[in-house]
């Protein structure tokens, strides 16, 4: 039998194949398998900034608004979110701004070529102020825990908001408490010349006056004065009865410690900077009794879920505007979720809008974005501790056991209850809520705010 070549090699082809599929696994095709594959699901990675002083004299209050902040993150991806039908990623770009100004700026340009979708900050006045120019060219949303100034939310920036309250409503709640329950004839004023220390003591000076209370000219360090001594002696030669200081707990620890060590028995009191337990690990003694405020509720009114998931995740409780920046976060990923986009044209409508039940209460922003009704806290410093006394709400100084028990989650309604097992949900309400601070216990007798 003759075969051509080709016959020849068309027979080889065919045995070889045979073979193949006789003795041997076939492999699968690669290209055949990817094919088959279901497709990734579509994702999208949605950057939030977060700006604070990491390093320096106030690191301690930078990490605490940046764990707050950090903690929304975590949270909303653990919620597995989707945006515009894609799983939605959120990472939180972490920024320093060593509380300085020009850092500030250069910090906020970053971010904006980072297009991040929304910050959470600056912390401090002196840096949001100057930041906030560069969002607004930007078009990026920015809530701010912490910062105080006025000034920050009276620039007509659409894309500015803060959740805590302003120094023209806190400067008023702690002097007019001081006034009224200090009761000074004369009282000396200091400030670290900064946009919130400098803001917030005039403030208290214009409230002293209009209460008739005789004001020292203003003496001055800055935002790293920690040697008072020449300061403390010209005013301890006035004997004032009291002593505000608009500074950060920092300089405002060495402020009262060596004001005692001097002899001064003035009390001493503070705004938001300097009231925290940061007062008491650095004057010891000298800190007890003295009084300052927060612009916001303070943290042991804070939803007692964030409380608890805040202590476990870092081991340590909110110092001061954790809970503030935690509310910052969830406020900008709520905004995205009900626009259904991170594009800021398109979220800072729903933000502008929003009524959000956050960790510090119901939050919603006027026109300025300033928190709509913000609280003001008073707190006195017993053994090391910041206690709050009252808590100034629409105009009223609330007890502070009294405004805790108002911020407790309402009593489950009683279920129709079996005859032989009757219901107690106001008992077990009351386990949850939580627990009033021995200084509650002090009636407060200042009605101070105005706002
Ligand atoms: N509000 C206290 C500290 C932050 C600031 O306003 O500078």
């Amino acid at each position: 039998m003759h075969y051509s070549k080709f016959a020849l090699t068309l027979l080889a082809a065919a045995t070889a194949a045979a073979l193949t599929g006789c003795g041997e696994e076939k492999k699968p095709e690669p290209a055949k398998k990817a094919a088959e594959a279901p497709p990734p699901p579509p994702s999208i990675e949605i950057k939030i900034g977060h700006v604070g002083p990491m390093t320096g004299q106030i690191a301690h209050l930078g990490k605490d608004n940046e764990n707050g902040a950090r903690m929304a993150i975590d949270e909303a991806n653990a919620a597995k979110i989707k945006i515009d039908g894609k799983d939605a990623r959120f990472v939180l770009v972490a920024e320093d701004d060593q509380a300085d100004p020009k850092v500030g700026t250069t910090v906020a340009q970053k971010l904006v070529d980072a297009k991040v979708a929304g910050v959470v900050g600056h912390l401090n006045s002196g840096t949001s102020i100057p930041a906030s120019a560069i969002y607004n060219q930007g078009n990026i949303p920015v809530i701010s825990g912490s910062a105080t100034n006025p000034k920050l939310t009276e620039q007509g920036f659409k894309n500015q908001f803060r959740v805590v309250g302003r120094d023209d409503q806190q400067g008023p709640a702690i002097a007019s408490y001081l006034a009224a329950n200090a009761k000074p004839k004369t009282v000396a004023i200091i400030d670290d010349a900064t946009a919130y220390g400098e803001g917030l003591a005039n403030e208290v000076e214009k409230t002293l006056k209009e209460a008739k209370v005789k004001v020292l000219p203003r003496e001055k360090g800055t935002d790293k004065t920690t040697d008072w001594k020449a300061v403390l002696t010209k005013i301890k030669g006035k004997k004032p009865d009291a002593i505000f200081y608009g500074g950060m707990d920092a300089t405002g620890g060495p402020l009262v410690k060596q004001g005692r060590e001097l002899g001064i028995k003035a009390v001493f009191s503070f705004g938001d900077g300097a009231c925290t337990e940061e007062m008491a690990k650095l004057a010891g003694d000298a800190a007890e009794g003295l009084l300052c405020s927060q612009a916001g509720i303070p943290v042991v009114a804070a939803d007692k879920a964030f409380l608890d998931n805040y202590k476990k995740k870092y081991n340590v409780d909110p110092i001061l505007y954790a809970p503030f920046t935690y509310d910052s976060a969830r406020l900008l990923i709520e905004a995205i979720k009900k626009a259904n986009s991170p594009d800021p044209a398109k979220y800072l409508p729903e933000l502008a809008k929003i009524e959000y039940k956050g960790a510090t209460g119901t939050i919603s922003f006027d026109e300025k974005g300033d928190r709509k009704d913000a609280e003001m806290t008073i707190f006195t410093m017993k053994g090391g501790k910041i206690e709050p006394i009252a808590v100034i709400k629409g105009g009223k100084t609330i007890p502070i056991a009294d405004f805790i028990a108002m911020m407790a989650p309402p009593a489950p309604a009683p279920a129709p209850a079996p005859a032989a097992a009757p219901a107690a949900p106001a008992a077990d309400a009351a386990k949850d809520a939580p627990k009033a601070p021995e200084a509650a216990k002090e009636a407060p007798k200042a009605d101070a705010m105005k706002k």
